[in-house]
């Protein structure tokens, strides 16, 4: 007996010997932000080790910086069961919490940790900031049930906008979109100038008008010869977004699109491609398609850059109406009753049918559990069955989930978008769920391949194309910022001398000073070159001189939660 506890001893020490080893292996990956394999070693080590708060509080930040929010949060809460004074775990929990926009839940945890260690002057600072966004989220509650049903468009006076003589880009003919208009546009565009705030407010008006007419599940029928493109995530990539017209042929009645939902945020032309889809949609309303995805939502556009994109190029009315919009997005679409399309996947109970989506009341944002919620943000995942999602909102489904549902509503198989894929495209659960994204190097840094697939009403057999991404955005705004890049420069470089000199005295530059020590160079990795300098500016300057030198709102991807969440935007003036 004492021989075999003796060795049973022994054995745990060079288990968790070896685990140290795995966390240390895990530790090395996820410093050369091999994020995958980070957590690959860190999970061995949990094998190993169950009971150590460490290894799922390192594998929490993992998935933090994978946005697995759902399985950052749960390691985060292990970490926490395994030991309650572990403050990292307080740190990790909240920010994964933030990230799935659970902040009352978050504030918990930073007070928690400024209740344990009263001088520490960074949680202070974080619980401040998310206390203040608490409040900020209470105050708009307020004050939402008394604008209810009343829509911005009511409040416009479109008529009688004034286009300024100085204005040479596109204009809408009669208030309508043509051929012309759009060609001028999309050239327009690529050259990174702004549409009349008029044209873009008539744009959203009409398309309005459009989509709360069609049915949240839209249905179409190709005949024989006729061919659709179904395009996945665009998420601001403008030119990439040209480069599909240019592959596969600008849309017209005879070469529909379908375009699968995520059509902003992350990409700093959200903008861009937003009007220009609507445009089409308005020129060719049977023969050109939108579907919502989770990003065409409020909270996704205040947390990834959508907001802040429309309040720089225009205002905080135009994104009111871009949510207005983008509510009567359509779910999901149905191609010869016999491949059904939407963003996320299927559903988190069994036996949802069409008519179900049909019914769907759309015109909101979406729930947190439902069929509407399961639309626009599941998963599929490899194994039978359904699991808990690892982005923390719906579910993931398994080939059997599939099966039955397809087999219910008469159905050969589905495609969705939603994740990023290596190749652009992926074909799983044999075959009937099909994955389609169209942002190649997403995020400027994954290296993944674009795809979109050709849909025969001949055969209905999926042919994929798929596509590299054309210019970094990082070149791009290179070449068209160069000379604002300079001025921010020189001033960057003055205001640190100015630091230097006002230390002594000044307010504002104390307070600046160390809120930039805040600024983490892994804050910056989902911004392109110019915002990395607004961020460092956005630390070092007061507001004032902000506004004065054209610097827009900007944060930044964060685990630390230096600052709340992310609002990325790429403008400069
Ligand atoms: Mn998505």
């Amino acid at each position: 007996m004492a021989d075999t506890t003796k060795s049973g001893s022994a054995k745990m020490a060079a288990n968790e010997r070896s685990a140290e080893e795995l966390k240390e292996k895990a530790n090395k990956y996820f410093k050369e932000k091999d994020y995958d394999n980070a957590i690959k070693y860190y999970t061995e080590a949990l094998e190993l080790n169950p009971d150590n708060a460490i290894y799922y509080s390192n594998r929490s930040l993992a998935y933090l910086r994978t946005e697995c929010y759902g399985y950052a949060l749960a390691d985060a809460t292990r970490a926490l069961e395994i030991d309650k004074n572990y403050i990292k775990g307080y740190y990790r929990r909240a920010t994964s919490n933030m990230a799935l926009g659970k902040f009352k839940a978050a504030l918990k945890d930073y007070e928690t940790v400024v209740r344990v260690r009263p001088n520490d002057k960074d949680a202070k600072m974080k619980y401040q900031e998310c206390n203040k966004i608490v409040k900020q989220k209470a105050f708009e509650r307020a004050i939402a049930s008394d604008e209810l049903k009343k829509s911005v468009v009511d409040s416009l006076d479109i008529e009688n906008m004034m286009i300024e003589d100085d204005y040479t880009g596109p204009k809408l003919e009669d208030g309508k979109v043509t051929v012309k208009f759009m060609n001028d546009l999309m050239e327009w565009f690529k050259d990174q100038k702004k549409l009349h705030r008029k044209c873009a407010y008539q744009i959203l008006v009409q398309v309005k008008d459009i989509l709360s007419k069609l049915p949240s599940l839209v249905e179409i029928t190709l005949k024989e010869s006729e061919k659709i493109t179904i395009c996945g995530d665009t998420h601001g990539q403008y030119y990439d977004l040209l480069n599909i017209f240019e592959l596969n042929g600008l849309p017209s009645p005879t070469n529909p699109y379908l375009f699968n939902g995520d059509f902003v945020d992350r990409g700093s032309f959200s903008v861009e491609v937003i009007l220009t889809l609507f445009g089409f949609k308005l020129l060719y309303p049977d023969y050109f398609h939108l579907l919502r995805g989770n990003h065409e939502t409020d909270n996704m556009n205040q947390m990834y850059g959508f907001e802040g994109e429309v309040k720089a190029k225009y205002t905080a009315q135009m994104f009111q109406l871009f949510s207005e919009v983008f509510q009567w997005l359509p779910l999901a679409q149905c191609i010869n009753s016999r491949v059904l399309v939407m963003h996320g996947g299927l559903f988190s109970e069994d036996g949802v049918t069409l008519d179900d989506i049909r019914k769907i009341d759309r015109n909101r944002q979406p729930p947190d559990s439902g069929p509407m919620c399961d639309l626009l943000w599941s998963d599929p995942q490899p194994q039978n069955g359904r699991s808990i999602s690892k982005r923390g909102v719906s579910c993931q489904f398994g080939p059997d989930v599939t099966e039955r549902f397809l087999t219910e509503n008469k159905l050969q198989y589905i495609v969705r978008s939603h994740e990023v894929k290596a190749e652009g495209y992926e074909v799983t659960h044999s075959g009937k769920c099909i994955t389609v994204f169209s942002a190649p190097n997403y995020c400027d840094q994954m290296g993944n391949k674009g795809a979109y697939i050709h849909l025969r009403g001949s055969d209905l057999k999926p042919e994929f194309h798929q596509f590299t991404a054309v210019v970094s955005i990082f070149l791009v705004t290179i070449m068209n910022f160069r000379i604002c890049f300079l001025i921010v420069l020189v001033c960057f470089q003055t205001v640190d001398v100015l630091f230097l000199i006002s230390r002594w005295h000044s307010g504002w530059a104390h307070t600046a000073q160390k809120k930039k020590s805040h600024l983490h160079s892994e804050c910056v990795k989902y911004a392109c070159f110019p915002c990395v300098v607004q961020v460092s500016c956005r630390y070092s300057f007061p507001l004032a001189v902000q506004r004065l030198i054209g610097i827009t709102e900007l944060s930044v991807v964060c685990d630390c939660g230096c600052l709340p969440w992310p609002r990325v935007l790429c403008c400069l003036g």
